[in-house]
């Protein structure tokens, strides 16, 4: 134990030495070998991993050891001469059929492996995963049940302006939750350009790509949380869309998927029923906060940048417009689109908001479902 850490520590400041801060970082937590697996999946490829690099261990042996015993044993100071021959059919039926069988040994174990992972058949639970720029969307199509998956490190921390968190960009508010021990069936696709779903920890890692539906399976045998990250090259946030998976014993999963079905189905009945307008207008002022950076607390906007919500055109105008505006955004100008971040009665209570306070006073009410007709 304390050999160890002696030889760990050693090597560390070595490394430190040689390779600056960053091999500091890596050697210090002595992670260098694969995650630990959570999957029959998993176990086999760290197996698999384990197996051939022992193999490659073994050729770069036999291999470097009969070259340099070649080198030292018949050097020309010692009065060997080079011999002349140009061939020998012996040599080459040796030195194919080595590999061959090598390679044919290889080969067995990886594609068992590779055939247990495309077989999804017989699966307890699916999940289709969709690939947003910059965020997951998953989906449990039998229970009704989706919903979206966005980081949730805090913008001062990517600044810099606060000490980065344990789990720096590995980290979102609403996480994939699956049970253990059931086999869990994922259906991948993108809606805009091609992504990628990787935990480590399972050995699950396959493209998400618009127009296409890839599968893949887990089972994880342990409950606890794990983490992962897009890993295909998807834009300017692509290292901004983590995935992070809960796995919950069965009955706690159960459990979970019937919270969120209320907590889903009261969303439903609060898109279809009226809302009064001081409820509108107090979650409004919640909603606004998206608005505040350009718009101003007082809705004062800012002269030249940005235009101020009291007394706006848009504002006091057709409430169509208004809500199309916030919708869809103003293409080349800084004004978003808010469709995908903002639920119908968020935008809902937004517009109403806006037509209400900071200045204006329409006495417009825009329902959930009017937002929604027009989305
Ligand atoms: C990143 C900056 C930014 C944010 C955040 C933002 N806006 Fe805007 N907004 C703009 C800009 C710029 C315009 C002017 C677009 C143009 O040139 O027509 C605008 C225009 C508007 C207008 C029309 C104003 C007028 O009469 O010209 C409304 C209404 C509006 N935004 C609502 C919102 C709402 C609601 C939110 C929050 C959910 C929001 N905006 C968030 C930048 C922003
Ligand atoms: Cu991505």
């Amino acid at each position: 134990m304390l050999c160890s850490r002696i030889r760990t520590t050693a090597i560390a400041g070595l490394s430190a030495a040689a390779f600056g801060l960053m091999a500091d970082v890596a050697v210090a937590a002595w992670e260098v070998n694969l995650q630990p697996p959570v999957s029959p999946i998993g176990r086999d490829i760290l197996e698999l991993h384990n197996l051939i690099m022992l193999i490659c261990l073994i050729i770069f042996l036999v291999v470097f050891s009969v070259m340099f015993y070649s080198l030292y044993a018949h050097r020309k100071s010692k009065g060997h001469e080079a011999s002349q021959f140009s061939h020998s059919t012996k040599a080459e039926v040796v030195w194919t059929i080595i590999p061959f069988l090598i390679l044919v040994g290889m080969a067995i174990p990886s594609t068992a492996t590779l055939i247990k992972m495309e077989d999804t058949s017989k699966a307890d639970l699916t999940v289709k995963i969709t690939g947003y720029q910059w965020k997951w969307q998953y989906e449990y199509p039998e229970h009704g049940v989706s919903f979206y998956s966005n980081l949730s490190t805090p913008r001062a921390q990517i600044e810099g302006i606060e000490p980065k968190g344990e789990n720096y960009l590995l980290e979102v508010d609403n996480p994939l939750v699956i049970p253990t021990n059931k086999k869990v069936r994922f259906l991948l696709t993108a809606n805009d350009v091609i992504h990628a779903w990787w935990i480590p920890q399972f050995g699950t890692k396959k493209d998400a790509i618009p127009g296409y539906i890839n599968e893949m399976w887990t089972l994880v045998e342990k409950p606890g949380t794990y983490r992962g990250q897009c890993a295909e090259l998807c834009g300017k946030d692509h290292g901004f869309m983590p995935i992070v998976v809960e796995a919950k014993a069965p009955e706690e999963f159960e459990a979970w998927l019937e919270t969120e079905k209320q907590r889903q189905a009261k969303q439903t009945a609060d898109l279809n029923r009226d809302w009064s307008k001081d409820e509108l207008l107090a979650h409004g002022e919640k909603v606004y906060v998206n608005c505040v950076a350009c718009h101003g607390a007082a809705g004062k906007g800012l002269p030249e940048a940005f235009p101020a919500i009291a007394g706006s055109p848009v504002a006091t105008g057709p409430i169509a417009e208004h809500v199309s505006l916030v919708m869809n955004g103003k293409s080349g100008t800084a004004m978003q689109a808010f469709k995908n971040q903002l639920s119908d009665l968020d935008i809902a209570a937004v517009v109403t908001y806006q037509r209400n306070a900071l200045g204006n006073s329409t006495g417009d009410v825009v329902q959930p479902s009017q937002v929604n007709s027009i989305r």
